[in-house]
């Protein structure tokens, strides 16, 4: 149930094990791309293993739920407004679930969720609508995907798994299913403790990134942050992450938010400061217009990159769309460049229009194309005065910028 980054990877995989794969997805538009083994998502090895597994007939995609020995539920759980879990997909998926189960069948909940939902709302809605009882007539397990994006069908097999089981005999169910294609270990746990470890391991990397975010920002103006952080890595016992111009993607800026309550200041700090990033970036810009008595208002800024990290087309939560909403205000005339993303604001495919007469250019993303770049003809592009903000620490000894950056 559900075919977007994670349900169509996880079932291509599964239907490569032996199994008899049925995809489904309520967006049919999605449902005949799929069947045409057309991708919306870009993922490296993705589209062979989908020719392979839709010509085998191994896996089968379409709207209507069927009844199966197994479902596995692998829907989004966005943020509300309120900043709380919008579990609405969960519930639709779990409701059609209920109405095709029966005993002895597994269910699997892979989505993000806050602490307690499979064992309160899934079974709670599973019981009602089948009629029968949990744990007794059927087995009820929370896996967590753990897959990096951009490396997805690797991690999806070697990377470590969590079952949570409803009751022992369900987890156990269920790690007969993952075996099949995961490599790494499999821990067996109760439900509750497998939904905190997801949100624990999204907010251990929110809060790590937001303090190298706040080093670069105490750091900024005597200090070569990458420098001190490459040797600071050198203790045997600390591991400082990356600062950048925040932190992009459908996971680490929102799941955190679902373990905030009273007593969480920090990870509620964490997400703050990761938040406040792109608003800082453009402070950084406007600083070195100053320093280079330019005027920001009415200027040509280029953004370098449209994705939320490098080498995905993602733009979900991108810090790039956070930007050209801060430098319109400004009144500025923002232009985004990025060889992979196919659709965003302001995108100029073509390098040379892109950067011709731009007064400004900030690197946003660091796709690997961008090592590439001959920073010489960019700044004979550019006006006078160029200036340049690296927060991916990507230029190495350019001359001729105003320049800034950690
Ligand atoms: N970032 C930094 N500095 C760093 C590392 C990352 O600024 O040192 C930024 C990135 O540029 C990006 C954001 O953080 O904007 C998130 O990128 P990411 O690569 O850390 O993570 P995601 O969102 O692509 O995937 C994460 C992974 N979770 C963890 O590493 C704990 C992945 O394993 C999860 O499956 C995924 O979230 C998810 O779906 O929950």
């Amino acid at each position: 149930m559900g075919l977007g980054y994670v349900g169509l990877p996880t079932a291509a995989i599964l239907a490569t094990r032996g199994f008899s794969v049925v995809g489904v997805d309520v967006d049919d538009k999605k449902v005949n791309q799929i069947k045409n083994c057309k991708l919306s998502i870009n993922e490296a090895g993705l589209d062979v293993l989908l020719k392979a597994v839709i010509n085998s007939k191994n896996l089968t995609v379409q709207t209507d739920i069927v009844e199966a020995d197994v479902f596995i539920v692998c829907v989004p759980t966005p943020l509300n407004k309120n900043k709380k879990a919008d579990l609405s997909f969960v519930k639709n998926a779990v409701r059609y679930v209920g109405k095709k189960i029966m005993k002895g069948n597994l269910v699997i909940l892979e989505s993000t969720v806050p602490p307690g939902t499979t064992k309160g709302l899934v079974r709670k809605i599973l019981e009602n609508e089948s009629k029968l009882k949990c744990p007794g007539d059927f087995y009820l397990t929370y896996s967590p995907e753990r897959v990096l994006p951009g490396n997805l069908l690797r991690e999806l097999v070697k990377n470590n798994r969590v079952i949570g089981g409803i009751d022992v005999d369900s987890a156990k169910k269920a790690e007969d299913i993952y075996s099949s294609f995961v490599e790494g270990e499999i821990c067996l746990t109760d439900t509750v403790t497998a939904e905190f470890v997801k949100l624990m391991e999204n907010t251990y990397r929110a809060v790590n990134i937001a303090l190298a975010n706040e080093f670069a920002k105490i750091g900024k103006h005597d200090i070569n942050i990458r420098e001190a952080i490459e040797i600071a890595n050198k203790h045997p016992r600390v591991n400082i992450l990356n600062p950048g111009p925040g932190v992009g993607g459908h996971c680490i800026p929102l799941d955190p938010w679902f373990l905030v309550d009273e007593n969480s200041e920090l990870i509620k700090i964490a997400l703050e400061t990761n938040k406040g990033m792109p608003g800082y970036v453009c402070k950084l810009l406007e600083n070195v217009f100053k320093k280079a008595k330019k005027k920001i208002k009415n200027s040509k800024i280029v953004l370098l990159g449209a994705s939320y990290k490098k080498d995905v087309d993602d733009i979900r939560e991108s810090p790039t769309d956070k930007m050209i909403n801060v430098l319109k205000k400004k009144e500025c005339n923002v232009v985004v460049y990025d060889p992979i993303v196919e659709h965003c604001r302001y995108l100029e495919k073509n390098f040379e229009k892109a950067f011709k007469n731009a007064d400004a250019c900030v690197i946003v993303t660091d796709h690997s194309v961008f090592k590439n770049i001959d920073w010489n003809k960019v700044k004979k592009l550019m006006n006078n005065n160029p200036v340049l903000i690296d927060t991916r620490n990507i230029v190495k000894d350019v001359k001729g910028f105003i320049s800034e950056g950690y």
